[in-house]
């Protein structure tokens, strides 16, 4: 009998279920990372840590800085108001200040120091391509999918440049400015040479293709993706609506590519906070249910981020195939929300689901985000096996080994398709 073959016991089901989760590498299904030769792009490192934007939005809370004066300092110094003010003064307790110390216990770095000095010191010896190998490793990440943007000028020159990409770096076309501001999509198209204008007329939609097409050949995307607002319906009278049904979606037919709809922000909520400055409101789940009984054809990766909307989306899934609900997106990154809803979906869908990203933006996030969420998703595990030994399942580790599979890459390799821009 193979060893992998043996049942597993109600006393040995928690090291089997955490141990399975700890060994099986992941596929990160949306990141914001960029590989090394990505120079300004790439971030990693204890400044751009500390400065991420949840921890920004979190300074304010605690200090009397205002975002103007914030945002006038250096990055150093932005990073030292912050960890003084979140992690001297303060007890890190929050998520986001939680992973910093995770990531900084995990490298050997003490997260108690008054200030940042020995952590510049440890980064300084680093080079970002020796650095992503250890992170990757240490988080036991095998690929990530990056989020590309056409629109934005600094990441367009790369690609034009060659910049050379990993293959385990896969990348995303981001079309938001095509569905949410179309005005600054036709300024940049037209200013690229397409033909496009104002108003999406058949030429300026034939001519959309052709730059979508361009981008696709160039970047060879495992999915096309656009982050909606909470108001997003569909379909209405937007241009949004005629640009889904004669641009996006039939993009996606052709060339058996997947469309990932991340849905619920409400963008600036607070503008003096950049970044940090979005928050979330309650979406329509008609709307997902809408577009994936009008498009069979097209496989949908769905995330939404308000913690309503979870169940909905659930519901959604068993009424559709080709609808693929993936992650803790955004604020429901939070171990107490990420074990519900991952509870939530073993119940109503299995193991047919992708259980988290980890929408890193820093690599060193890779590290925490990974191991906090492993933790999370082990815990919700346990308890759905638990249930089926105590009813006398005869469970094996094999079929655990396959759950995790499952969830942490082969659900999403399978819904991208093995076709040769996802040869790892
Ligand atoms: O989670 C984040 O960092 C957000 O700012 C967004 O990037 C969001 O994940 C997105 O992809 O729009
Ligand atoms: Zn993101």
């Amino acid at each position: 009998m193979n060893l992998s073959d043996k049942l597993v016991t109600a006393a040995d089901l928690q090291r089997n279920v955490e141990e399975s989760i700890q060994q099986s590498p992941v596929i990160d299904v949306h990141t914001h990372l960029y590989p090394a030769s990505f120079k300004g792009l790439c971030l990693w490192g204890i400044d751009e840590l500390v400065n991420y934007h949840y921890l920004v939005a979190e300074l304010f809370r605690s200090s009397s800085v205002s975002p103007e004066e914030f945002w006038k300092l250096s990055k150093s110094r932005q990073a030292d108001l912050i960890w003084e003010a979140l992690f001297v003064r303060n007890t890190p307790l929050s998520e986001a200040c939680a992973g910093v110390v995770t990531v900084m216990v995990k490298l050997g770095l003490d997260p108690c120091q008054p200030n940042l000095r020995q952590a510049r010191e440890y980064f300084a010896g680093l080079t970002a391509e020796k650095y992503i190998e250890r992170v990757f490793s240490l988080a036991n990440v095998k690929e990530i999918v990056m989020t590309n943007d056409p629109f934005n000028p600094a990441e367009r020159t790369m690609w034009e440049r060659n910049a050379p990409c990993p293959e385990n770096f896969h990348r995303a076309l981001r079309m938001d400015p095509i569905l949410n501001d179309w005005g600054k999509a036709h300024t940049a198209m037209s200013a690229a040479g397409f033909d496009t204008s104002g108003d999406v007329g058949a030429r300026t939609v034939s001519e959309a293709r052709r730059f979508l097409e361009m981008w696709i050949a160039r970047l060879r995307p495992v999915y096309l993706a656009v982050s909606l607002p909470y108001t997003f319906t569909y379909p209405d009278h937007s241009p949004r609506t005629r640009l889904l049904r004669e641009l996006v979606l039939p993009t996606c037919q052709q060339h058996g590519i997947p469309l990932a709809l991340m849905i619920g922000v409400s963008r600036a909520v607070n503008p003096t906070l950049r970044d940090a400055g979005d928050s979330v409101g309650y979406a329509d789940t008609g709307s997902v249910e809408r577009i994936c009984l009008e498009n069979p054809e097209v496989r949908f990766l769905v995330s939404m981020l308000s913690r309503e909307n979870q169940h909905a989306l659930c519901v959604a899934a068993r009424k559709f195939g080709n609808l693929l609900p993936f992650g803790c997106w955004w604020f429901l990154n939070n171990p107490s929300i990420v074990r519900e809803i991952t509870s939530e979906r073993l119940e109503m869908l299995g193991a047919t689901t992708v259980p988290q990203h980890s929408d890193a933006r820093i690599l060193d996030q890779l590290i925490y985000k990974w191991a906090h969420s492993r933790r999370t998703i082990s815990s919700a595990l346990y308890e759905s096996y638990a249930r089926l030994l105590a009813e006398g399942y005869p469970l094996t580790r094999a079929q655990i080994d396959q759950d995790v599979e499952r969830m942490f890459s082969g659900n999403f390799r399978q819904w991208v398709g093995s076709a040769a821009r996802f040869a790892s």
